[in-house]
């Protein structure tokens, strides 16, 4: 039986990668925060029990990482733990940096020194692109970047070091670049779950208007459960690399906004206001991504489409609220 050392298991991505790594016969680890609100700590993973063991921990807290990893030797370790909400960085920059950054460095370290035959897997981010485009539209792995927030800046040294670290100390570790990927299970601050439940809210009567920041920005949106699966794939080649997960189709705030809302039966311009709050101090104007490598090498192909996706958003808020 195969074992995983996932952090950030109670994320969006945490939880479908265990779900996944389960269904395929692994037995699963990962850690969480302590919260003062026990239910949360385990919120999205607490239905799964069998092969799956949680323990306290921290990206910040190196020798806790290091005794956890000694102590269960896994084969794959995931580093999806982050503060991983792009606006919030400009308000906490220096807890973005240190979780993001220097959290990736600890779990390097940890890995590095207590199981180095382990394979690696870094969360990076299509953030760290920032405003950097190649002249056909896309960004791939060649791409340079320009990050545009401190989250951004933290990802792009996460993956740095990652790279550095395979090289330094001939590791398996490898980052999978991956554009925005979303799910009932994203966190609700996020545009496009926020997006379906102000939308689901005001058709039900519970809410009156919807307020967001810049509607103009483009994304390449996917799902989680085929960004999980990618994630496998990359950390399972052969050889170790770098890969971008997208669609590779784009949409903006805009567009997003008015397919949810006409779903709903709704005219998104008789609701939406804008409030600055929640303008970003530097934007990141438009991300679309190009998969190619990661389809040529692994025969990866999403099975969920843009209209899949928000549809699925919208029936889970229909029926939550
Ligand atoms: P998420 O839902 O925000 O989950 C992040 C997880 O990290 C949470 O469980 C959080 O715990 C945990 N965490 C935060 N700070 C931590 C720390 N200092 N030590 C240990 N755990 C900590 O994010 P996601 O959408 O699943 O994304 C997973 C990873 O992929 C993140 O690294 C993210 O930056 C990256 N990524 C995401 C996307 C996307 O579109 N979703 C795209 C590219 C890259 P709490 O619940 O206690 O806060
Ligand atoms: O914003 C605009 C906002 O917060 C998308 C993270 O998973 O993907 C995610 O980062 C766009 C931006 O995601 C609101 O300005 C408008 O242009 O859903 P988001 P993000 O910033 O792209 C990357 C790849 C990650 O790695 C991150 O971890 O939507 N927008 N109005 C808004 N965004 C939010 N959150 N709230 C609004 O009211």
């Amino acid at each position: 039986m195969k074992r995983a050392f996932i952090t950030g298991i109670n994320g969006q991505d945490g939880s479908y990668l265990t779900e996944y790594l389960l269904g395929l016969g692994y037995e699963v680890h990962g850690i969480v925060r302590r919260n003062s609100v026990p239910e949360h700590q385990q919120s999205r993973i607490e239905f799964v029990r069998e092969n799956l063991h949680v323990s306290y921990g921290d990206l910040l807290d190196t020798s806790g990482l290091y005794r956890l990893l000694s102590k269960i030797q896994p084969d794959e370790i995931y580093n999806l733990a982050a503060q991983s909400h792009v606006r919030i960085s400009f308000d906490i920059p220096e807890f973005t940096v240190q979780t993001n950054a220097l959290g990736a460095l600890n779990l390097l370290e940890a890995y590095r020194n207590s199981c180095p035959h382990a394979k690696y897997y870094q969360a990076s981010s299509s953030e760290m692109f920032g405003t950097s485009v190649d002249s056909d539209g896309y960004q791939r792995e060649t791409t340079p970047f320009q990050p545009t927030s401190p989250y951004g800046c933290a990802k792009v040294f996460a993956f740095n070091i990652t790279r550095n670290y395979r090289k330094s100390y001939n590791l398996h570790a490898v980052n999978g670049i991956l554009f925005n990927h979303e799910s009932p299970r994203r966190g609700s601050n996020f545009v496009t779950n926020k997006v379906i439940k102000g939308a689901v809210m005001i058709k039900k009567g519970m809410s009156k208007k919807l307020e967001l920041g810049n509607m103009d920005s483009y994304r390449d949106w996917g799902h989680s459960k085929d960004s999980v699966r990618a994630m496998h794939m990359i950390i399972n080649h052969n050889i170790p690399d770098d890969f971008v997960v997208a669609m590779g189709q784009t949409h903006s705030v805009r567009e997003m906004t008015d397919y949810v809302f006409s779903k709903l039966g709704l005219d998104y311009k008789e609701f939406v206001i804008q409030n600055p709050v929640y303008l970003r101090p530097e934007e990141l104007p438009y991300l679309r991504g190009d998969s190619s490598k990661l389809r040529s090498t692994f025969n990866w192909e999403p099975e969920y489409t843009f209209e899949m996706i928000m549809n699925e958003m919208i029936e889970f808020w229909m029926e939550k609220l």
